[in-house]
């Protein structure tokens, strides 16, 4: 009896982790307040895509945050840039690289077939600006991801000191 309990926990979490058939699957999701930005905020998580899949776009509700926008976080010189409306200096200047950081917005991310995508502090990230109450740690709220072909997702989002 107890050992068919555990055989379909097991089943559960592997059918969890496929995120179903061929959609994309989200993990360790979290998000933190910008370190520089009191009304800024930053999710992050891994995606994983059964198929070539593009993540186009997230949002939250409007009680969060105001805007959402899809960011790479580079070193500040090895980007000459020509927009610089796009580029703010912030975030990311805790993660010890010894140099500048700078992000940008990408619009969105390609996630190649069976590939993990990371968005992690120092890479890509989901921005959230206009943040209506600074984020405090424990809170929690949905974010909504939009893919090119999967269908809509919903993850829910923890605020966290650090990757869960
Ligand atoms: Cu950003």
């Amino acid at each position: 009896m107890r050992r068919l309990f555990l055989l379909m926990v097991a089943l559960g979490l592997v059918a969890t982790a496929c995120g179903g058939d061929d959609g994309v699957a989200a993990d360790g999701v979290w998000a933190r307040n910008s370190p520089m930005m009191a009304s800024a905020g930053a999710v992050y998580l891994d995606l994983t895509s059964g198929d070539a899949d593009t993540l186009i776009g997230a949002s939250v509700e409007s009680s969060i945050a105001g805007k959402v926008e899809i960011h790479e976080t580079a070193p500040a010189d090895a980007e000459m840039t020509d927009d610089s409306d796009a580029e703010m200096t912030d975030d990311s200047m805790d993660e010890g690289m010894g140099g500048a950081m700078t992000m940008r917005e990408v619009g969105q991310i390609t996630l190649p077939a069976g590939e993990t995508v990371n968005l992690e502090p120092g890479g890509y990230h989901i921005m959230l600006l206009d943040v209506a109450t600074p984020l405090e740690l424990g809170d929690k709220f949905d974010l909504t991801l939009t893919f090119e072909n999967a269908d809509e997702m919903v993850v829910e989002v923890e605020v966290r000191e650090q990757a869960p």
